[in-house]
Formats: structure tokens, sequence, C-alpha cells
């Protein structure tokens, strides 16, 4: 699919060539070129093909989960209480600790098998619930080892400032502990871009900036968690660090959409979590149209905000609460999903580009983000194997 006046660049009787894992070609089938034509065929009869899904924004490394938080906020209790009895993002800094990178793996795979059921062929993986050297290192390492396991591209965020951990200040955490791992994890190979919490409840501009910093000095791509429950300036940080992607970004204005517009920088809507932790404000979807930001969707599938395994219903959700269209969430799944991880080799069906497919049980594009709970992925194709 290609951009096109229809919103998505369908092609009828479509045929797709490939070769050595890539598209070495794509038209009508009526004009496949002569060369092409004796090579061994899969007859898909008539289905819709689109990109293989990429899911840009996960947590799914993470051990334990916090349904008994869920489950307490239903009966009464306070987000307040529940923390002060170690709930909360602690409780889930506490149970990554203490589980071996076999267990997290072990527990991030099925995670891992619902994307891949529903057409993912590139997921997004955080750190950020070791907050030390070894834990962050640990989740990092689980995040590289799932393509060994499965058939499916990873790309790693470095996102050790994602929570002040007990026992020490934002300022000291970012110094003593955020910066050495970055280096550390860097020097393993274990980090394709680095990610931040921009959050008055996680740490500030400037604190963010120094990580930043860091992350340049080392040819590093930078993303930032901004504006998800405040605006504190992280979208216009992240636009004069030339971010790949300002994610959340409820509170952002239209001058941070100008921002983002002139970086470059995607917008990734994430509908999970503004559901689950019942937000009001939804990011300012008509600006980023008008500006001109691309916007994907992901599911921020984690423990506490987003206990999200569909990615296929973040693309709903993003339709029915953020009035973002069909046509838009399935670019915010392929195209700009592509470009937030800043891949330029998938996320759009075009000569030259990995041959990672999905072929639905659809018949029109829209049915993908109209449906809740449903999965119509027929086959998908990954590398050019099925
Ligand atoms: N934004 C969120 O909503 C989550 N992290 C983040 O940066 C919360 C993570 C959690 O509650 O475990
Ligand atoms: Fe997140």
């Amino acid at each position: 699919m290609v951009s096109s006046p229809d919103g998505y660049g369908l092609i009828a009787d479509a045929a797709i060539v490939i070769e050595r894992g890539l598209i070495a070609w794509v038209g009508p089938s009526i004009d496949l070129p002569a060369a092409y034509q004796d090579l061994p065929t899969q007859d898909y009869d008539g289905r819709l093909v689109t990109p293989a899904l990429i899911d840009c924004h996960t947590h799914i490394v993470h051990g334990g989960n916090r349904a008994n938080e869920f489950e307490m906020r239903l009966n009464g209790k306070s987000y307040e209480e529940i923390a002060r009895a170690g709930g909360g993002i602690v409780s889930t800094v506490t149970a990554t600790r203490a589980a071996g990178e076999a267990q997290l793996l072990a527990d991030a795979l099925p995670r891992v098998d619902a994307l891949i059921a529903q057409g993912a062929a590139c997921i997004e993986v955080k750190s950020g619930y070791g907050l030390n050297l070894e834990a962050e290192l640990k989740m990092l390492r689980v995040a590289r080892a799932i393509e060994t396991q499965r058939p499916i591209r990873v790309k790693t965020s470095f996102l050790a400032a994602h929570a002040v951990p007990a026992g020490t200040d934002a300022d000291t955490y970012i110094d003593r502990v955020c910066i050495p791992a970055l280096h550390a994890a860097h020097a393993e190979g274990l980090v394709d871009a680095v990610d931040g919490f921009c959050e008055g409840i996680a740490f500030n501009t400037a604190q963010i900036a120094r990580v930043f910093d860091e992350a340049k000095a080392l040819g590093l791509p930078v993303k930032l968690h901004a504006e998800q429950l405040s605006h504190i300036g992280g979208t216009a940080l992240a636009a004069k660090y030339g971010a790949i992607s300002a994610d959340h970004v409820e509170y952002a204005t239209a001058d941070d959409a100008k921002a983002l517009a002139q970086s470059g920088t995607i917008a990734v809507i994430l509908p999970g979590a503004f559901y689950t932790i019942h937000e009001t404000q939804a990011p300012p979807v008509q600006a980023f149209r008008d500006q001109g930001v691309p916007m994907a969707v992901a599911t921020d599938w984690n423990p506490g905000s987003s206990p999200l395994g569909s990615i296929l219903l973040a693309m709903n959700m993003a339709c029915t609460l953020f009035r973002m269209t069909p046509a838009e969430a399935l670019a915010g799944t392929t195209r700009n999903a592509a470009k937030a991880l800043g891949l330029a080799d998938c996320g759009e069906i075009r000569v030259g580009l990995r041959a990672d497919l999905a072929i639905w049980d659809v018949g029109t594009p829209a049915e993908l983000s109209y449906g809740i709970g449903i999965t119509p992925l027929h086959a998908r194709i990954f590398g050019g194997a099925k």
C-alpha cells in the first residue's frame, strides 16, 4: 500500500513478488513482468494484504502483573493507598528484579505470540522496570532474546528514566544509575533508542535533557513519554532533540504539534493507557493532522496503565476514542510505526522493503479497526517466509 486518494493505496487483483525476503515487485497481476511469471505462486483468493503490523511502544518484558490493584481499586481502595502498600510501579519493579532472565523471557513470549497472532512482525520493547544497572540490562537482554525464540523483529528502548526508585531522588538517580546504565547497556549492544518518562511524577525536562545529551553523544536516537498526564514541556524537548517519536501526548498543544512537524517527530497515540486510567484529555489529533505530524498507534502494553494485548483493539480505540480514521489507524500501525522506530525497511508494501505482510479475512481495510475483539488474520509472512 502506498499513499493515495483512498488513503490506503489499494490495488485490486494485485501480485507481490518476493525475492530473498524482500519485495521485488508489486502491482496489478495483469502487469506482472514476464520474468516473474514462472515463479512458484501462492493465491490468497482476493484477500486483503497489508504490511505486517508494527507495535512501536510496548513494555512486554516485566515481572508479575497488577490485576490485584485493578481489583482493589474497583473495591474502593485509592491509587495512593495501593502505592503506600507497595503497589503501583514499585510492585512491578520488585517482581522484575526478582525474576531471572529465563523467567522474564517465559513470561514475555505469550505476549509476543499474541501480537504475532494479530499480524505483527516488529515490536518495540522497553526497559524501565529494573531501575538499577543489573536489572535494566537484564530486561534488555531478555528483549533481545525474543528474536532468537520467535519470528519477529525487536527494537529495544532504554527507559531507565521511567520512575525514581525508593531511597533516592531523581537527580541522583539520573547521574548515578541511569547514565552509567545507559553506557553499560550500549556497550553490550542492547540499546536501539533512548526513552524517558517526562512527567510530574517521574522526571522533569532538565533531567531528561541530561539523558538525551548522553544518548546523542553515543549516536543513539531518542524518544519520549511526553505530556501524558500534564503539560510540562516534554514534547517541545523531544522536538528540540529531533526525537524519532513523542508518545502519549494527550496534553500536547497546537504549538507542540508545530514543533513536532518541524522536527519530523512521530506522535505515538496510545489509547490503551487513556482508557485504563480513565483519562479525559484526548490527544490533539486534529492539530497533528493540520500540522502534518504523522501519527502512530501502539498498545503501550504494560502491567499498570495499559494491560492491552491487542494492537487491533488499539486501532479500534484510536478511532472510537480519538476520532482517528481507519486509514490513519492502519498507517499508525504500519508506515508511521516504522518511522517511530527509525526503520526505513518495513511498514509499506514497496519494492526493496522487507516482505513482512499480513493477509486478512476481511473485505475492506476499515474492518481491521472496526471489529472489537476480533482477529481476522489469515496468514502472516515474515521476511518472505510463512
Ligand atoms: N506511562 C505509563 O502510563 C506507564 N509508564 C509510563 O511511562 C505506567 C507504567 C506502570 O504503571 O507500570
Ligand atoms: Fe509506555
